[in-house]
């Protein structure tokens, strides 16, 4: 079944791959992806926006800061292989992937599992003071200054950064994620070319939300005039206060559509 008023709009480059994938099958693989996604993102969006008041005293990030090289590693390493369980959970629940012979399931998780992860940490960022969540609570890039990598952690944050300037919902994290799992280009894969027919359609419903997006956006610019309308009104009436003889002397018809 084909569904060319999809793709339209030219944004697809391959138009083979467009005509191969249905609508009906797009919206099946965006629904699948982005609830695998929610059922296994650690946190929900309330309670991260709930967490993001506690922040780290200066005494709790000089505590941090005076552990041990290796206890610190040790602590890092702990929520990291947690956070990655779930990745590997949201890997499980995305279809096809199950249908992977084992060895390609591993070569996927094995190279993708950290760079989801940190596609992921968005969601735990604050861009606004540059904080990222960890055990419980909001910190700075200082608190981890005993693992001794600030190279790596500056980059990280800076990801966090970049990356938090896309605004990406949980729709588009979901399926970019779920893309990014299934590269087909990931060294020793056996059957790259499934690999490449599920993130193709991923790609295909990743640019489906992308369309959806911008026209929420055009509403929403659409109801721009409306805010301008009312900053005139108000401007007006302040200059009326200012100026009530000028005001006086507007042009009738003016007056009669802003009075
Ligand atoms: C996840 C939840 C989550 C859990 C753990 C490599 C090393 C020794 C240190 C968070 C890196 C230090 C990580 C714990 C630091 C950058 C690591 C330590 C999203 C990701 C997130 C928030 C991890 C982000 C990266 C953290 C803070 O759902």
């Amino acid at each position: 079944m084909l569904e060319p008023a999809l793709f339209a709009h030219g944004a697809l480059e391959g138009a083979q791959l467009a005509a191969d994938i249905s609508v009906l099958e797009i919206d099946r693989v965006a629904q699948n992806v982005v609830k695998s996604h929610l059922e296994t993102c650690q946190y929900t969006t309330e309670e991260l926006k709930r967490l993001a008041w506690s922040l780290y005293s200066p005494e709790e990030v000089r505590a941090l800061q005076s552990k041990s090289c290796e206890a610190m590693w040790q602590q890092c390493s702990l929520h990291i292989s947690n956070a990655i369980q779930y990745v590997v959970e949201f890997a499980k629940r995305i279809d096809g992937f199950m249908e992977l012979c084992q060895n390609d399931q591993i070569i996927l998780l094995k190279a993708g599992c950290l760079e989801v992860l940190l596609i992921r940490m968005i969601r735990a960022f604050n861009p606004l003071n540059n904080t990222v969540l960890f055990e419980g609570k909001f910190g700075g890039m200082q608190m981890f200054k005993s693992l001794g990598c600030d190279d790596l952690i500056g980059a990280v944050f800076e990801l966090g950064r970049t990356l938090c300037r896309l605004q990406l919902s949980d729709e588009e994290l979901a399926l970019f994620t779920a893309a990014v799992l299934l590269s087909p280009d990931r060294p020793w894969l056996t059957e790259s070319k499934k690999v490449q027919k599920l993130q193709d359609k991923i790609y295909v419903a990743l640019q489906h939300e992308i369309q959806k997006k911008h026209s929420a956006e055009d509403k929403i610019l659409a109801r721009s005039p409306m805010t301008i309308c009312n900053l005139h009104l108000d401007k007006l009436e302040f200059f009326r206060l200012l100026h009530p003889e000028t005001a006086m002397n507007f042009p009738p018809l003016y007056k009669e559509v802003f009075n």
